[in-house]
């Protein structure tokens, strides 16, 4: 959701940490922390000595061939053995690491310990298959224990995973299999969605035929519909007949510090989705250390991050970060109102989550229910709420605060990227708050707003968000394009500055205030999508001979899609073909395209180059100004 930033820093509320909150503080001296996170090398060579290293780093940074930066050059380690073998020797063996519940009331508890055996197994599995250290290995998977799995075997073997979230279409499916070259795709029958099971396998199906590359296609019979299986016999397989008698020990590989870890595709302002290319041990050492410090983990908690695994904060803060601190993370299958609008607070209330992370669309979404569903459930287990994936507007943020979290629990308001890995600006527990603030930068981080020059721009302007050192859990490439990678985040500004594509402010207090992107990249309920791939999915329907999206807002979705066509000579933009496009993009993008509106127009305004001037469309659409229009073709 846009921020209007002049009425937010006019903010005058702030919201000061409690002495329980205070006692309770891993970090108690917020200033000081941030002081002390100045030497990045420093601050982040002492936190990665938390991991067990098969071999220890030589050097902190390696900082010689900008912006391709190398952290923790030439130590040796493994995701799986840290976020999971390592407890097993500890008291947490039998401690629940995944707790799964879905919207029928079904659990399912894997403790640190089954959870290693069952990676292990998996792992031995892949191996047979002829995965090999660096292969691709994709999933289309649902919310559930086997993905957790599959990522963490992949991680064990050296092998990359690229997830692609099961709300994705055909379409957007075929795409990132095939830029990824996975050779494995694990899939399931289907997945819960309000009551319903939608079928997973039928999209994989028909996109499968398209992806050259997947030799083997694993199925978890998740939901139990039937389904049918590939006449080509060993194309298919079950999961559980993979699995079988497979040995429940797995050496893990030992992983060079830079070796890729995953590939999670994202939107940008241009083309195709990019491959965004994360590596082993910055990843972990800035997951772990960020989610310890903004949300005050602790032994005994139990962590609820509501976002899908498909998307970079679920791998971030469902899995990674939460195993590598040896807590136990909660994996939701299903809608937030779904059989009813408390169905997250009863699960609040009968497993006693105590930091719940979640996205300011599906606040605003149960905000319309009122506050009967938090009252009829306790929901004091509760210690410390968060928030991602667009700016929170300061009427979800106090309703959060006052009936989620009683006026107890800090709201962590998490603003990072895909491509950021961790949380970048972010308060800690005992913060001091604003509500629709991010607050500063988190410790380690070096984060500020800058003119095109690079220079810091004054309190209350608005300016390009920017990173001004590097961080360990950066991205390293963006998959086979080191060209877009260095032009499209590292070239904006003089010097290795790395520009985020978000317009912010900072008020007096040096708090940012984070307005909304700044480039052709809508947030639809906190998902990113980009207007060229929605323009694409219209432009590949016959009738349709040009299109030009923008976003319009959304006062629960924050924005959704609003189109500008050009139809073919005899096409009219009657119901029928309303719906058949809208039919078509959801088939090509998936749910996550949600349209507004379609409007059927002769002409878009373009440069003289061909380019479509989105920023008129915009301006024109609310009523503004639509400024400098000099390139106007016509
Ligand atoms: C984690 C994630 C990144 C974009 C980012 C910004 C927006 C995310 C935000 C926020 C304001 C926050 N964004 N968190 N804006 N406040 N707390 O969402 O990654 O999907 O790559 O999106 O999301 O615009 O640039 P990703």
């Amino acid at each position: 959701m846009k921020q209007d930033t002049d009425v937010l820093l006019d903010e005058k509320r702030v919201f000061k940490p409690s002495e329980e909150i205070l006692k309770l503080a891993n970090i108690k001296d917020w200033e000081a922390e941030i002081e002390k996170g100045k030497d990045i090398e420093k601050y982040w060579a002492e936190k990665a000595e938390q991991f067990v290293w098969f071999k220890k780093p030589e050097k902190t940074l390696d900082e010689s061939n900008k912006p391709f930066y190398k952290w923790f050059v030439n130590g040796k380690i493994n995701m799986a053995y840290n976020a999971v073998d390592r407890w097993i020797d500890t008291d947490k063996r039998n401690q629940v690491a995944i707790l799964y519940v879905n919207e029928r009331g079904h659990e399912k508890k894997m403790t640190y310990y089954e959870l290693y055996r069952e990676v292990n197994k998996f792992a031995n599995a892949l191996k047979n298959l002829g995965v090999k250290k660096g292969d691709r290995v994709s999933t289309y998977l649902p919310m559930c224990t086997e993905l957790i799995v599959t990522l963490l075997a992949c991680t064990k073997i050296g092998a990359v995973h690229s997830v692609v979230y099961s709300g994705l279409s055909v379409g957007a499916f075929v795409e990132r299999i095939n830029d990824a070259e996975a050779k494995i795709l694990i899939t399931a029958d289907g997945t819960f969605r309000r009551g319903k099971i939608i079928d997973l396998k039928k999209v994989s199906d028909e996109a499968i035929l398209q992806c050259p590359t997947i030799e083997t296609v694993v199925v978890v019979k998740h939901t139990g519909i039937p389904i049918e299986m590939s006449e080509l016999s060993g194309r298919e397989i079950f999961y559980e007949t993979l699995i079988e008698g497979e040995p429940a020990e797995c050496e893990a590989e030992e992983m060079d510090a830079e070796d890729p870890l995953f590939l999670l595709f994202t939107s940008g302002s241009t083309g195709k989705p990019k491959g965004v290319l994360h590596s082993t041990a910055g990843y972990m050492v800035g997951t772990a250390t960020t989610l310890k410090n903004a949300f005050n983990i602790h032994d005994g908690d139990l962590w609820w991050c509501t976002g899908d695994i498909g998307w970079i904060t679920g791998h971030s803060y469902l899995l990674y970060g939460p195993l590598l601190l040896g807590t136990t993370t909660l994996v939701y299958e299903g809608a937030p109102d779904y059989p009813d609008p408390g169905a997250w607070w009863k699960i609040v209330e009968k497993y006693g989550v105590t930091k719940l992370y979640t996205a300011p669309t599906a606040i605003r979404h149960l905000m319309r229910f009122g506050n009967k569903y938090t009252k009829i459930y306790n929901l004091s287990s509760l210690k410390v709420l968060g928030t991602v994936g667009e700016p929170i507007n300061p009427e979800a943020w106090m309703w959060l605060y006052e009936n989620v979290g009683k006026e107890n629990c800090p709201i962590i308001d998490t603003w990072w990227q895909t491509e950021t890995g961790m949380f970048m600006i972010a308060p800690l527990p005992v913060t001091p708050l604003k509500p629709g603030s991010a607050t500063k930068a988190l410790p380690g981080v070096d984060a500020d707003v800058v003119d095109e020059n690079g220079n810091s721009v004054p309190p209350g302007k608005g300016g390009m968000l920017v990173i001004k050192k590097p961080w360990p859990s950066m991205f390293r490439t963006l998959y086979k394009d080191e060209k877009k990678y260095v032009d499209n985040y590292w070239k904006d500004i003089p010097g290795c500055v790395y520009t985020a594509g978000d317009i912010a402010r900072k008020d007096k207090d040096g708090y940012f205030w984070i307005q909304g992107r700044s480039d052709d990249v809508l947030k639809i309920a906190g998902h990113r999508i980009g207007t060229s791939e929605v323009e694409s999915a219209f432009v590949s329907y016959p009738a349709v001979v040009e299109a030009a999206v923008i976003g319009k807002s959304d006062p629960i979705k924050g924005e959704v899609i609003k189109a500008f066509v050009i139809l073919k000579e005899g096409y009219e933009l009657k119901t029928k073909l309303i719906e058949d496009l809208s039919k078509h993009v959801r088939y090509e993008l998936g749910p996550v395209a949600v349209l507004g509106q379609i409007k059927q127009v002769d002409s878009l305004p373009k440069t003289r180059s061909g380019k479509i001037l989105r920023r008129v469309l915009r301006a024109r659409d609310r009523g503004e100004d639509v400024g400098d229009i000099s390139t106007l073709e016509e």
